[in-house]
């Protein structure tokens, strides 16, 4: 098995904090997004998609982060990160749906349709895409949306499904990471948000993630 990654960019993030969660090392491939690696000839053999992360598992290619956790998830399915009950592991697919379309793409949406160096790029992949402005706009409105939506859901609540940390959470922490990048600080004003953002901070996971990059 191995994992094309590139763990600083937000969804390897995901897989990376999913893994360090589960205490699991497995063989990595580093694919540098930053020098389009990724779409290299030899690269989009092995997934034609052009997008990072991907899995290569018995000879098959595994694409989308979350599948990908799926996937370690039912080979190593403890601690439950999707999840024990009937009710809990429909939350945890709730929740983490919410984030990934309410919080994750709008993000990438400001991101990709703002920033200079996806001029041509606005979607991951190999395919030409141009920007469209005004998404940006739309995006960061989004985003301020789901903070909101977060925000209360954690008042209630010690993780984002519940009362049990989950790949909600970690799908959720790299939203609130992905939005600095378009200077939003998702935890400006809402308390419940950054308590939870500083006690996930302190798990053994997080902090092996955040280390990566401490120099
Ligand atoms: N839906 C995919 C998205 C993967 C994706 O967009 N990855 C980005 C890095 S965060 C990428 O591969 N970018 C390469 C590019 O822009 O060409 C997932 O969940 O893994």
């Amino acid at each position: 098995m191995i994992l094309y990654d590139y763990p600083k960019a937000p969804n390897p993030m995901r897989v990376n904090l999913f893994l360090y969660e589960k205490k699991m090392d497995i063989k990595r491939k580093i694919v540098d997004l930053s020098k389009h690696e990724n779409l290299k000839p030899s690269l989009l053999k092995l997934n034609p998609f052009g997008t990072i992360p991907f899995l290569y598992v018995k000879g098959q290619l595994i694409t989308e982060s979350v599948a990908i956790c799926k996937y370690i998830d039912s080979i190593n399915p403890s601690p439950h990160l999707f999840g024990k009950s009937a009710i809990e592991k429909a939350k945890v697919i709730m929740y983490q749906r919410k984030v990934e379309y309410e919080g994750m793409l709008p993000a990438g949406e400001a991101f990709r349709n703002s920033s200079k160096a996806f001029k041509e790029r606005a979607i991951a992949g190999p395919i030409k895409i141009t920007q469209i402005p005004s998404l940006v706009d739309r995006g960061k409105k989004r985003i301020d949306i789901f903070f909101n939506f977060l925000n209360n859901t954690l008042k209630k609540t010690k993780y984002v499904a519940g009362n049990n940390f989950s790949i909600a959470d970690i799908d959720a922490y790299v939203t609130l990471s992905f939005a600095k990048w378009i200077k939003i600080d998702g935890t400006e004003k809402r308390a419940y948000v950054k308590k939870w953002k500083d006690n996930l901070e302190a798990r053994q996971a997080f902090r092996k993630y955040n280390n990566l990059f401490s120099k």
